[in-house]
């Protein structure tokens, strides 16, 4: 039996990732810490955390009596670090916040896991650890900067890597550009989000050198599905839609992000976390390359034909049918900095591991909508308290 440290699990892919592994493995246990911040929620895990399975500890990883002391309470095997600040709007407001959590939050539980997990020492003085334990840095592909984008319109993606092709089968791959983020890449952070994931994975690298300690880290592109929290653009859109509300889209709309479905993702941790090679870092993409101005627009075509065609979810609406249109769409000023292509590679996690994203976007986005058309006792409860000042002082003299 594995026990598992899953920290950050009241957030978004946390959430999805503990329901996953629940749902996957009949004998684990699992020890969640989360300290609640205004994109923790209680609310979306709460069966999960009356499972038998599971015990949760309201907490800071950056406290280290506390992260000792869930070393020394429980055989932990596993830790899944998924405990951050996590929007890059919020890190140009507050840097130091993400900096302290991302960078020195990791470095304590990685310092505590040394320190629990280390039985022994080599002859050249590295430490020996228990068998079978391993530290997963859940990163992003923004830790690689910013890509070129060299099509204005997306141009079929041709596959040279035989297994690949084999994998992806029929499937009809876009992309924007003529580079993608491989494991290579080297790091080029530029945001104060980006620097601080950038610097995690730095840490963890250096505690996988100096100690030898069994870490991976997987680095993702942009997740979406249920549980988003509505800051981030695809949940706001829904919400705003759904409310009336005026589609806020930074620039000119044509920055690129790679979607990758959250529970594809959670598959890939689970198999990173059990067969990754240590010490090794594993990019996760979604095959799924798009401009932000034809993700708003499918959002508001998606949600149109939902409630054209089920009565039940017209009463969600806020707005008349006839107000769901593009006229909502609204070009706002751009955000500092804003990276304009992210592109990843998948070519290792698929080759070494045979993992492969398998929602299409189509699907994976009308899955996303309904769920939030069904869910909105969820989407009502996180965008009470600070919600609607964080939204008024983000938005509110822009449209
Ligand atoms: P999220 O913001 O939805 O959730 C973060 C969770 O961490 C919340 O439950 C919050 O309460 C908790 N948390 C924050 N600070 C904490 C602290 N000091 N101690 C304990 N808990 C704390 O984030 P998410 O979108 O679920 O992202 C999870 C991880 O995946 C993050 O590390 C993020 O950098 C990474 N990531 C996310 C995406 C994405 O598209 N969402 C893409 C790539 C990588
Ligand atoms: O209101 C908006 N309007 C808009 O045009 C918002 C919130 C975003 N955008 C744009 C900015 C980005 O180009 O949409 C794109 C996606 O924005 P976000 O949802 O904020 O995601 P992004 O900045 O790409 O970062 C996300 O993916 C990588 C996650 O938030 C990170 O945690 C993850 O590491």
């Amino acid at each position: 039996m594995k026990t598992y440290l899953v920290t950050g699990a009241a957030g978004f892919i946390g959430a999805n990732f503990l329901k996953y592994i629940l749902k996957l493995h009949t004998d684990i246990k699992v020890i969640v810490l989360d300290c609640l911040t205004y994109a923790g929620n209680l609310g979306t895990i709460k069966e999960d955390i009356n499972d038998s399975r599971v015990i949760f500890i309201k907490g800071d990883i950056k406290d280290n009596d506390l992260v000792k002391k869930i070393f020394d309470d429980y055989h932990i095997d596993y830790v899944v670090n998924f405990a951050a600040e996590s929007h890059v709007d919020r890190s140009i407001e507050n840097p130091q916040l993400f900096l302290e959590t991302n960078i020195l939050g990791t470095q304590n539980i990685l310092e505590n896991a040394k320190k629990s997990w280390m039985n022994g020492q080599d002859k050249n003085g590295y430490p020996l650890y228990r068998e079978g334990v391993k530290f997963l840095q859940i990163s992003t592909d923004e830790v690689y900067g910013s890509l070129s984008k060299d099509y204005n319109e997306a141009i079929d993606l041709k596959l040279e890597n035989e297994d690949l092709k084999n994998i992806a089968k029929d499937r009809k791959l876009q992309t924007y550009g003529e580079t993608f983020f491989t494991e290579k890449t080297s790091l080029d952070p530029r945001s104060p989000y980006s620097s601080s994931k950038a610097g995690s994975d730095f840490v963890i690298l250096a505690y996988a050198e100096t100690y030898k300690l069994p870490v991976n880290i997987t680095r993702c592109s942009n997740n979406y599905g249920p549980y988003h929290f509505p800051e981030k653009l695809i949940p706001l859109m829904i919400k705003n839609v759904l409310e009336g509300k005026t589609l806020p889209v930074y620039g000119d709309g044509k920055n690129v992000r790679d979607w990758l479905y959250v529970e594809d993702h959670c598959k890939a941790i689970d198999i990173v976390l059990r067969n990754g090679a240590l010490g090794e870092v594993y990019n996760v993409g979604g095959f799924n390359e798009e401009q932000n101005i034809e993700i708003v627009k499918l959002v508001i075509d998606t949600i149109k034909k939902l409630v054209e065609e089920n009565a039940e979810y017209r009463k969600v609406l806020k707005t008349e049918i006839e107000n769901i249109n593009y006229d909502l769409i609204s070009y706002v000023q751009d955000r500092l900095g804003h990276d304009r292509r992210y592109a990843i590679d998948p070519t290792k996690i698929a080759t070494e591991l045979g993992w492969f994203p398998e929602t299409n976007f189509e699907n994976g986005i009308k899955k996303t909508i309904v769920w939030y058309l069904e869910n909105q006792e969820w989407c009502n409860e996180v965008a009470s308290g600070d919600y609607q000042k964080y939204y008024d002082k983000m938005y509110g003299e822009n449209i």
